[in-house]
């Protein structure tokens, strides 16, 4: 059996990626493709109450090495249990952020080193890395607007990672395109200052690789 894609979809907060994988699991799935999506943190039971914990915990505030490792055991069980299964028995999946993601947030922004970084995240994902992987780009402005519509439109406030500050915020969109310009093969980076379909256009069109 052919074995499954694995694509990611990366970015800043509000950079809109929660709104282009739906997207993507409905196009792969009118061209006949089985589709699995997915979250980092998230997708199994354990690592999404890991993710209550990251994201809420305000009393007593994971320190940075402490974030790492807890970002690190969710994705451990969610690759262990949910995405290779999936990918061995030709299914593909797509994820709302993966390894990126530590990179950028633990790596550039925290400022753990990056050597670390990729030693343990290689442990704990079993050495999987995605076949594709859309970097969507926002400048900080557009997502702070997003952001702000979003919580008044739902009635909501920042979480304690989006709450970590404007330089935190720089260095880790610079760390995104760090990334992509490290490893361009694999990430590619799209302007998602542009309307919903228009990013869409260009998520759609990086698929192209795989004929
Ligand atoms: N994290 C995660 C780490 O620090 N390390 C890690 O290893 C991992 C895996 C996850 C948090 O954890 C951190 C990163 C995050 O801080 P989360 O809630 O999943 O938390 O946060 P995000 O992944 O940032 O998800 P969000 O839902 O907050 O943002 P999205 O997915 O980028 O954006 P989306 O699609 O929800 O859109 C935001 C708003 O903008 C609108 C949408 O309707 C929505 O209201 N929008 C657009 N508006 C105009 N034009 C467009 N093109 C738009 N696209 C969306």
């Amino acid at each position: 059996m052919e074995r499954g894609r694995f694509i990611t979809f990366e970015g800043g907060e509000g950079c809109g990626k929660s709104t282009q994988v739906k997207r993507m699991k409905e196009a792969l799935e009118s061209a006949g493709r089985k589709v699995l999506l997915t979250r980092e943190p998230g997708g199994t039971r354990l690592a999404e109450l890991v993710r209550t914990l990251l994201k809420d915990e305000r009393e007593d505030p994971p320190c940075d090495r402490a974030e790492l490792l807890l970002f690190l055991a969710a994705r451990a069980q969610l690759v262990r249990n949910v995405i290779r299964p999936a990918l061995d028995s030709g299914v593909w999946v797509v994820s709302d952020r993966f390894s990126d993601s530590t990179f950028a947030y633990q790596g550039y922004g925290r400022g753990l080193p990056l050597d670390v970084l990729a030693i343990a995240n290689d442990f704990a994902c079993e050495g999987l890395r995605p076949d594709l992987t859309i970097l969507l780009d926002v400048p900080p402005e557009v997502a702070a607007r997003r952001m702000r519509e979003r919580e008044q439109a739902t009635n909501t406030a920042a979480d304690r990672i989006e709450s970590a500050g404007e330089a935190f915020h720089s260095r880790l969109r610079a760390g995104f395109i760090e990334l992509a310009r490290r490893d361009p093969g694999r990430i590619v980076v799209i302007d998602a200052s542009g309307t919903p379909d228009e990013v869409w256009e260009a998520a759609w069109k990086s698929l192209k690789r795989f004929g």
